[in-house]
């Protein structure tokens, strides 16, 4: 083992890790040997899975660690690298090994469990090696007596596995295009359960340092809506700079500023606690239209671009809005149409430089950004892109009946509306 944080780290929020710095959960006294983590937690999902399924996967990792750390061993998670991910097709940008820093503040993340970047764990780790890869999985006879109950046991791989060894011994695998990484070890595990089920496993029966949960999603989350749970997702605060373009969009083109909105912010998410309905929100009605492969299978729950303009145009009257602004990841062809359709829609778009910057991510982070502070919002059934609007809504304050609304399908008979989780400190 090497020591730690020899490389200082420059995130794109603006804020450094100095080259010594080992975290807010170093201990002084503990000189440069305090770097050392005892134990490192990797992980990564299912290649299909968009971005904000896993930034709830995230949640419940962040969960198994802090139960993980009850146990007295120096636990921290490592930060999967974002990239190559389906949704991500901006024609000819690099999107692979992105740090999470780009994304959100990682200082905020590490206010609630202790967590590093890939590339930091490289450096402490002293090369890209992983000590042992265990590839979750469900029960290949699936509920006994169609019972449930929770439990985790060593199992044959199911599924062919995504690793194979180079002639040295070592597992090669996808390992977000790290293409130097290499693991020691590869098994399957069947895992049937919330995160901290498999705890007892890393603890008493994994020697190894470095531990990686591939298929991270299989895992349920330790207690959905909880207060730990809110805690995590508090903590996921956006990236500065991206959170500046929004607010800068706010004002230039939706009349729309904290000040006016009574959406103040706190950098310092520990600091954050909006009263219920204390936030008004800017004068413009917030859209997220998912399209793509949401249309693909005609799925009942999901309107036609006409449908949904007729429901746009309605909202507008009924909240006295004359302005809307649309997050949607309609193709062009569809876009044409809604542009004919809703002629005086707000759209952020991102010019080639900014979207070099920014990259898909950042993009849908900044659209995400700009619905969280509308008066009012719907969004689309079932959708996870959906689903971080109305935390972040939460988080700032709003009403529950501005935010967890839904387009219907066209033909839909009960439409059910989107389920309130209600923030808990
Ligand atoms: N910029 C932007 N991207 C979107 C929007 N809707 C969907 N996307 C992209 O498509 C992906 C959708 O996948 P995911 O995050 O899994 O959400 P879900 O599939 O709707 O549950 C997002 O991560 C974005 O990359 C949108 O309104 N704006
Ligand atoms: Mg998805």
């Amino acid at each position: 083992h090497s020591v730690c944080g020899l490389v200082a780290h420059k995130f794109q929020d603006g804020h450094q890790l100095p080259a010594s710095n080992c975290g807010s959960w170093w201990r002084p006294g503990q000189g440069a040997e305090g770097c050392l983590h005892a134990k490192y937690l990797l992980y990564d999902v299912n290649p299909p899975e968009g971005f904000n399924l896993r930034r709830d996967v995230y949640i419940r990792m962040a969960s198994l660690v802090k139960t993980l750390r009850k146990e007295g061993d120096d636990w921290v998670l490592v930060l999967p690298p974002w990239g190559r991910l389906y949704h991500w097709q901006s024609p000819n940008l690099h999107q692979i090994r992105i740090p999470w820093g780009e994304f959100f503040s990682l200082t905020s993340l590490q206010a609630n469990v202790p967590v590093i970047e890939y590339e930091e764990f490289i450096a402490e780790n002293g090369g890209p090696f992983i000590d042992h890869v265990l590839v979750l999985q469900n029960y290949a006879e699936g509920w006994t007596d169609g019972k449930w109950e929770e439990k985790v046991d060593e199992r044959p791989c199911i599924e062919k596995l995504m690793y194979s060894k180079d002639k040295h011994g070592y597992y090669r695998g996808w390992f977000w295009g790290y293409e130097e990484t290499r693991a020691r070890n590869v098994t399957c595990l069947s895992a049937q359960g919330h995160a901290s089920v498999i705890a007892p496993v890393l603890q008493k029966n994994i020697t190894a340092t470095s531990v990686m949960l591939d298929r991270a999603e299989t895992l349920l989350h330790d207690h959905y809506a909880g207060k730990d749970y809110w805690n995590t997702r508090r903590s996921m605060v956006f990236a500065k700079h991206l959170r500046l373009i929004g607010d800068n969009f706010r004002s230039r083109h939706l009349n729309s500023t904290d000040e006016t909105d009574h959406t103040p912010y706190s950098e310092d998410w520990t600091r954050m606690k909006a009263k219920p309905g204390s936030a008004k929100g800017g004068p413009y009605l917030g859209v997220h239209l998912r399209r793509k492969d949401f249309i693909w299978g005609h799925r009942e729950d999901v309107p036609s671009l006409k449908g949904a303009v007729k429901k746009i145009r309605s909202l507008m009257k009924k909240h006295k809005l004359d302005k809307v602004f649309v997050a949607t990841d309609a193709d062009d062809e569809e876009m044409k149409e809604l542009k004919k359709l809703l002629p005086d829609m707000v759209r952020f778009e991102p010019s080639t430089e900014d979207l070099e910057l920014f990259k898909d991510g950042g993009v849908a982070i900044i659209d995400q950004w700009i619905c969280a502070h509308a008066r009012f919002f719907i969004g689309t059934s079932v959708s996870t892109f959906s689903f971080r609007i109305h935390e972040e809504r939460e988080i700032l304050g709003f009403d529950p009946k501005t935010t967890y609304n839904r387009f219907c399908g066209d033909t839909e008979k009960e439409c059910e509306q989107p389920t309130h989780w209600k923030i808990v400190y």
